[in-house]
């Protein structure tokens, strides 16, 4: 974390979400974005969910991150009591691995948006919130640009090694559909 005001607000429904956070924290980190990590249930912590919301932008956030599981209704809940644009990671802490959650968060009745990343995909919510404050962040779009970067290069090595074991080409039907 730094000294600076914090920008980003990451949220977790229960301490036993932060295994699972800990990608969005760290490319906040490395995007040197300076954020804030709070606990808060809009079920078992109905006030505390509303006080993170609606102190949010006095305190000078600009993005709020949200992860839950279960049927996570926290950055719903967040979202109503607040205009800034809000991040949902579900959590696959349920025994239907997350799909509940998938659906609290994705499917917001018309008028209150909460943006969806991934079951657990928690560094995109992450890049996602850096792509939203790089509109008015010129310095912070360029480090966007060099982690860019640095994906493709990822995928131009996976290729190398690929193409090192297999050769130039796929083995010969290899991409085809198996024929009965
Ligand atoms: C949700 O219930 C939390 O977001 C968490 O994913 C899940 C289980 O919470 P704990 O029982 O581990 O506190 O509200």
């Amino acid at each position: 974390m730094s000294d600076k005001p914090a920008q980003v607000a990451v949220v977790i429904g229960s301490e036993s979400d932060l295994e699972i956070m800990r990608p969005c924290l760290a490319i906040l980190q490395e995007l040197k974005i300076p954020h804030e990590v709070t606990v808060a249930s809009a079920h078992r912590s109905p006030e505390r969910a509303r006080e993170v919301a609606i102190t949010a932008q006095e305190r000078g956030l600009k993005v709020i991150i949200a992860a839950a599981g279960w049927a996570a209704h926290l950055p719903g809940v967040l979202a109503a009591y607040t205009t800034l644009p809000v991040i949902g990671v579900p959590i696959s802490s349920s025994p239907i691995g997350g799909l509940d959650a998938l659906y609290s968060i994705v499917q917001m009745p018309p008028g209150v948006p909460v943006a969806a990343v991934g079951i657990d995909t928690a560094r995109n919510a992450g890049i996602l919130a850096a792509q939203i404050l790089a509109l008015s962040d010129p310095p912070l779009a360029e480090r966007l640009k060099q982690l860019k970067e640095q994906i493709r290069k990822s995928v131009d090595e996976q290729a190398a090694r690929v193409v090192e074991e297999w050769g130039q080409s796929a083995p010969r039907g290899a991409n085809e559909p198996d024929r009965a």
